[in-house]
């Protein structure tokens, strides 16, 4: 099976190689405007729509975000702009003297198989650093420390990563569905 994964994230494409071994995946850069929304999964429901009616199918993609318990879920699904705009050293500044730390990734997956739409939910929960450490993966990986480690996320190889991670989860729980077809 040939499957397109739709992202302009090289660092996802990585963890998706890695966890679909089974798979033969392809790269596409296609776009989606993604919406305004309070959850994920309407992101990735809006985007399956918008490639499917493009013509596209047999394709995956993933939302995803970091939820900071003690900034009220924040920066969430508004991440990837949180990125651009203040980066890690930014969303650290915020964390500024608070010493409730808790957060969690989150990541739905969505695919269009054979015209028909599976949806999948990961997470992994940790805290927030008090300082950048490491260099592996990508985004906030360098400030999230998975509960379990002493490290970040951008200390572990790309397969441990995917092994805890919201993504390698998601995509367990992705290809449970896929395979049960
Ligand atoms: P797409 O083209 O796949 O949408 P993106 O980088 O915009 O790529 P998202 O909107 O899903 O991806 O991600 C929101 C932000 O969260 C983005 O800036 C990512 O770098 C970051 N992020 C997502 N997954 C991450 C992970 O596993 N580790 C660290 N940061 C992550």
């Amino acid at each position: 099976m040939k499957l397109q994964v739709i992202t302009s994230n090289q660092g996802k494409l990585r963890e998706f190689q890695a966890a679909l071994p089974q798979v033969e995946i392809i790269h596409n850069d296609a776009d989606c405007d993604e919406i305004q929304a309070d959850t994920l999964e309407e992101v990735v429901l809006s985007c399956i729509e918008q490639l499917r009616s493009k013509g596209l199918n047999n394709f995956i993609l993933d939302d995803s975000g970091l939820f900071v318990d003690g900034l009220q879920g924040f920066p969430g699904v508004y991440s990837s702009y949180v990125l651009r705009t203040i980066g890690n050293a930014g969303l650290l500044q915020l964390m500024d003297g608070r010493t409730e730390r808790q957060a969690r990734f989150k990541s739905c997956i969505g695919a269009l198989i054979d015209s028909e739409v599976i949806i999948a939910h990961g997470e992994c929960q940790g805290k927030i650093a008090f300082a950048e450490s490491g260099t592996e993966g990508f985004g906030f990986d360098p400030i999230f420390i998975p509960d379990g480690y002493e490290v970040s996320f951008a200390e572990l190889s790309l397969a441990e990563k995917n092994k805890i991670s919201h993504r390698g989860n998601a995509l367990r729980a992705f290809s449970a569905q896929f395979n049960s077809r």
